[in-house]
């Protein structure tokens, strides 16, 4: 995966590479650099590979994908939000550049996204281009991951039926996962049922890396996670732990996480790059 990552991070590096205001361009490279796993990148490059396609084409929705993560992640932080301190074992971005510069690095990014992916769809006059910045637009609004934020924000401090977290789980984590994985069989010129495939893998792993999340907050080791455990139970959030319970957690997580990879063993892929990423992504333990 390292290939991969470092493919990723140099084009982040050229993106990024905003001479003025050199703030701005700071903090926007402080969150994108700050030891994210690239997950949604990599699964977009992988998805092309996947079928048979070269994934240089990829490489704008990929990095595209990882500004929005960025960016989400940013907002999240916020006092008016999560009102976090620490993210990846660093001080969150409004907590080294002030609120006011933390908000517009994240709009920052957002939009960033978009620059770079019109650019690549004006340039290649390819309507896939069109069709993969489609799917991360509607998988990154109010139908994917803000609808999930905002269900996410109301529910905090109420229980909520099973159904809501399933909702919040759907787009706050999941749409983008989804969406990296449509957006990498697009490139690849897949037909509207492949990238149908990709999708629902990505529902699955996009699912189950969620209740992976809910279950290391609560069993997970505080140095690898960057984060204290616990967090998720003192701020009374709602999870697929707190809902389920633990054994329950475990069982469904086994569940998407074999749902997800036996989709893609059924496609006959050209390589099973992708299979052993999503594996390796499942075992996480940070
Ligand atoms: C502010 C519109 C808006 C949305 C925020 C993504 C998000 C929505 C909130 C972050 C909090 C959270 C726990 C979301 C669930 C998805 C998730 C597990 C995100 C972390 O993704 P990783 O593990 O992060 O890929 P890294 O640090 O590796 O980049």
């Amino acid at each position: 995966m390292n290939e991969y990552i470092e493919i990723i991070n140099n084009r982040l590096y050229t993106y990024l590479d905003i001479k003025y205001p050199d703030i701005i361009s700071e903090a926007m490279r402080y969150s994108v650099f700050a030891g994210g796993k690239r997950v949604r990148p990599a699964l977009a490059l992988l998805s092309t590979k996947a079928l048979g396609s070269d994934f240089n084409k990829t490489i704008p929705f990929a990095c595209a994908l990882e500004m929005i993560h960025a960016y989400s992640l940013i907002h999240d932080d916020l006092p008016a939000m999560d009102n976090d301190d620490y993210r990846r074992g660093k001080l969150t971005n409004h907590k080294v550049y002030g609120e006011a510069v933390a908000i517009l690095a994240g709009d920052a990014l957002l939009n960033t996204a978009y620059e770079i992916m019109t650019d690549y769809a004006l340039e290649s006059v390819d309507i896939n281009s069109l069709k993969a910045m489609s799917k991360i637009a509607k998988a990154s609004g109010i139908d994917g991951m803000i609808g999930g934020q905002v269900v996410d924000i109301l529910s905090d401090g109420k229980i909520i039926e099973k159904e809501i977290l399933t909702y919040i789980h759907e787009n706050k984590t999941a749409a983008l996962i989804k969406a990296a994985m449509a957006s990498g069989a697009i490139m690849a010129g897949a037909d509207d049922e492949i990238v149908r495939q990709f999708e629902l893998s990505g529902y699955y792993l996009g699912m189950a890396f969620q209740i992976k999340d809910d279950i290391l907050d609560v069993e997970g080791n505080a140095s690898e996670l960057g984060k204290s455990i616990g967090s998720d139970a003192k701020n009374h959030k709602n999870t697929y732990v707190s809902l389920y319970g633990m054994e329950r957690a475990k069982k469904d997580y086994e569940e998407f996480s074999s749902e997800s990879v036996q989709i893609l063993l059924r496609l006959s892929l050209y390589n099973n790059d992708i299979i052993n990423y999503a594996e390796s992504l499942l075992n996480r333990k940070s």
